[in-house]
C-alpha cells in the first residue's frame, strides 16, 4: 500500500476549500524537519555526548538538560530564516525570540517546548517536542513583535502538535481538521501518515496523575481519585488502572490512542501558582489536539483553550482526556 507523506498531506490540505495557507504549510514542514534532527540527536544518546544536565537553569528555575538547550537551538536555527515567522517563544527562553533583521519576516508566531519530559532522557524513556502556532496580531505588521502579541487564548491556535521520541518517532498534528499521526521513516527520512482522524474514546477507566502529590490536592481532585481507587464497589462502579510516565507527551499520546484522563492539578504547596504545566507550551497545544480528537480539556473550572494568558510562561491546572471522565472531574469542581 502506498502511504501518504506529511508533504502530500499538507499539500492536500492546502488545496481544500478551507485552504491551509502556504506559509503555514512551510512552517509545519520546517518544525517537522527540526524534530527529525532532535530525534536523531536523542537517539545517539551517550554516544553523541548529549546526555546529562548543564549548570544553567531556565527562566522557571528548572535545571536545563543539555538536550533542552540543543533542541531549542535546532528549532531556532531551522525556523528563523524561513520567512514565515514573526517571532518564537520557548519554555527554555526567558523571553521571545524575534526574527533577526537579516531574514524576511512572516505572520506566524511559533510557541514550543523543545523537550518535554526531559527528566526522562537520561533513563531512555519517551520524551517529545510540543508546538503551537498563532497568527501575529494584525496591528503588529511593520513594528517590532512584543511579548504581549503572544498572549492569545488557545482558541486562536491555527496548528498544534507534538513529536514523540519513543519506540517509534511520531508526529501528531492538527491544523483544525482532526488529528493526524505520522511515523518517521528513518531510511527515507520522511514522515509517513500512519493514523488519521484520531478519536479519544468517550469513556475510560485509566487515569494518569502523579499520586505522590495526593495529600496536596484540593477536595474535588481528592474525591475523583479516591473514587477511582475505590474500584467496582465504589461510586464509579468500575475498576481503574493508573499510568504515569512523567512525560506529558507520552501520557497524552496514550490517551489520544486508547482513552483515559491526564491530570496535573493545582496543589497547596504553591497556593499562588495555578499548576505545574505551562499554558502556552503544553496545555494549549495538547488541549487543541484533545478537542480535535473529541476529548475535553479543562482547568477544573474553565475550558483550557478559553484561558486568557497574562504571561508567556504562565502555568495552569490541566485535566484532559476522555469526555466522561473529564466532565466528572469538572462536575466535582462545580459542586465543591
Ligand atoms: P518539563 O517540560 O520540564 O519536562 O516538565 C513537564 C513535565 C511533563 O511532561 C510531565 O507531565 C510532568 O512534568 C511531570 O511532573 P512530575 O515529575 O511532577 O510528575
Ligand atoms: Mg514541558
Amino acid at each position: 500500500m502506498k502511504r501518504k507523506t506529511l508533504t502530500q498531506f499538507l499539500i492536500e490540505q492546502q488545496r481544500k476549500e478551507e485552504a491551509l495557507p502556504a506559509q503555514l504549510r512551510l512552517l509545519i514542514e520546517i518544525v517537522a524537519r527540526a524534530c527529525k534532527a532532535i530525534s536523531h540527536t536523542i537517539n545517539k544518546g551517550a554516544l553523541g555526548g548529549n546526555l546529562g544536565s548543564l549548570d544553567s537553569e531556565n527562566v522557571q528555575g528548572e535545571v536545563q538538560k543539555k538536550l533542552d538547550v540543543l533542541a531549542n537551538e535546532f528549532l531556532i536555527d531551522a525556523n528563523e530564516w524561513g520567512g514565515h515567522l514573526a517571532a518564537m517563544a520557548s519554555e527554555e527562553m526567558d523571553t521571545i525570540h524575534r526574527i533577526p533583521n537579516r531574514y524576511p519576516k512572516g505572520e506566524y508566531l511559533l510557541v514550543y517546548d523543545p523537550i518535554d519530559g526531559s527528566s526522562n532522557i537520561d533513563v531512555d524513556l519517551s520524551v517529545g517536542t510540543i508546538f503551537s502556532v498563532l497568527e501575529a496580531p494584525a496591528d503588529a505588521s511593520g513594528r517590532e513583535i512584543r511579548e504581549e502579541d503572544f498572549l492569545q487564548p488557545g482558541t486562536r491556535q491555527v496548528a498544534a502538535g507534538y513529536a514523540i521520541y519513543g519506540p517509534q518517532t511520531l508526529l501528531i498534528l492538527t491544523v483544525g481538521t482532526g488529528v493526524y499521526e505520522f511515523t518517521l521513516d528513518r531510511e527515507m527520512g520522511s514522515w509517513v501518515l500512519s493514523d488519521e482522524r484520531l478519536r479519544v474514546p468517550e469513556t475510560s477507566a485509566e487515569f494518569a496523575i502523579n499520586m505522590s502529590n495526593q495529600r496536596h490536592w484540593d477536595a474535588p481532585m481528592q474525591r475523583y481519585v479516591d473514587e477511582c481507587l475505590a474500584g467496582k464497589t465504589g461510586p464509579r462502579g468500575k475498576d481503574f488502572n493508573m499510568r504515569w510516565t512523567a512525560s506529558m507527551v507520552a501520557d497524552i499520546h496514550r490517551i489520544l490512542k486508547r482513552g483515559g484522563i491526564f491530570m496535573y492539578p493545582w496543589d497547596k504547596r504553591k497556593p499562588d501558582v495555578p499548576g505545574k504545566l505551562r499554558l502556552m507550551y503544553e496545555a494549549n497545544p495538547m488541549g487543541f489536539l484533545m478537542e480535535q480528537a473529541g476529548g475535553v480539556a479543562t482547568t477544573g473550572y474553565a475550558r483550557i483553550l478559553d484561558v486568557q494568558p497574562e504571561k508567556l510562561h504562565q502555568r495552569v491546572s490541566v485535566i484532559m482526556g476522555s469526555r466522561e471522565e473529564v466532565e466528572t472531574v469538572a462536575a466535582y469542581h462545580r459542586e465543591a
